[in-house]
């Protein structure tokens, strides 16, 4: 259980439904530490490619056209165990599928609308990390809390 780095991303209708805010908030309550963050409207070809592992799925065009609808909260959150936390945070792909109190479970229904994105393994984290940030902008950073966080 090291530190770890993982994506997560508030999809079109997340950030439509005015969910930015709770949904940082349960990170940051959490007490994982945001090293980087920006709003942005990705290209196609951009989502084709963090979405490759699909491409063959029967829901692909229309999760990518989704995808590209709007703009998207992208985000890199770090801490000890973050990757399989952070999936624990959102809940199961399908909402519906979701327990109360997680991310999905609290504000999705449809699995094609389901607010947010988050990496599900380590080595993923890392390919879509190097996808949607460019080394730059992850901000290397101690947080105040670290002391209170971690023993
Ligand atoms: P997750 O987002 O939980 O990692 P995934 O990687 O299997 O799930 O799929 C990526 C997204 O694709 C998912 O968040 C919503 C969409 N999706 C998955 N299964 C679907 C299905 N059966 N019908 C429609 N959309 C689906
Ligand atoms: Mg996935």
């Amino acid at each position: 259980m090291s530190s770890e780095q993982t994506f997560i991303a508030i999809k079109p209708d997340g950030v439509q439904r005015g969910l930015i805010g709770p949904i940082i908030s349960r990170f940051e309550n959490r007490g994982f530490k945001l090293v980087a963050i920006k709003l942005m409207t990705a290209s196609k070809e951009h989502l084709e490619n963090h979405y490759s592992d699909l491409s063959e799925k029967p829901f692909f065009k229309g999760l990518v056209a989704y995808m590209g609808s709007g703009p998207i909260c992208a985000m890199v959150w770090e801490g000890r165990d973050a990757v399989k936390t952070g999936r624990a945070i959102l809940g199961a792909t399908n909402p519906l599928a979701s327990a109360p109190g997680t991310i999905r479970g609290d504000y999705a229904i449809d699995v094609g609308r389901n607010v947010c994105h988050g990496s599900d393994a380590v080595d993923s984290a890392k390919k879509e990390i190097a996808l949607w940030f460019k080394p730059e902008e992850l901000n290397s950073w101690k947080s105040a809390q670290f002391d209170w966080i971690y023993e």
